[in-house]
């Protein structure tokens, strides 16, 4: 997959962009921290880059410092918010239950975690 800069049609570049209303709870020069509209846990927020890329293989691929820079962004969320216990979750494309292809880390806590990825 490529990358893009901005993407029109992109849900996630136009929360970033302030374009769609959303709850943000952290931000940085880099990325952006905002809730699930559909949460899962008790803590469940979205971590996204203010670049697009596609899935966080391409950015890994295109941006390994922006993609630290995302981790460290949900963990800061969490330290806020849960004592710093949380699950990161990527999920990379559709068969893997991606549906917004601005790559976004699920950052989920705040309770006791199952695990049963399938
Ligand atoms: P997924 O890994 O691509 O399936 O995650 C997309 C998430 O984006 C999912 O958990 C949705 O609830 C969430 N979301 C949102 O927070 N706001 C929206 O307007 C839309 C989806 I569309």
């Amino acid at each position: 997959m490529t990358s893009t800069p901005a993407a029109h049609d992109c849900l996630f570049c136009r929360i970033v962009a302030g374009e769609v209303p959303a709850t943000v709870v952290a931000e940085t020069a880099d990325a952006v921290a905002f809730r699930d509209l559909d949460p899962r846990a008790p803590t469940h927020v979205l971590v996204v880059p203010r670049d697009h890329h596609a899935d966080v293989a391409d950015l890994a691929a295109a941006d390994p410092d922006l993609l630290a820079a995302l981790v460290l962004l949900g963990r800061a969320v969490a330290e806020q918010e849960c004592g710093g216990h949380f699950r990161l979750v990527f999920n990379t494309g559709a068969e893997a239950g991606q549906s917004v292809f601005h790559v976004h880390g699920h950052v989920v806590g705040g309770t006791r975690l199952g695990w049963s990825p399938a």
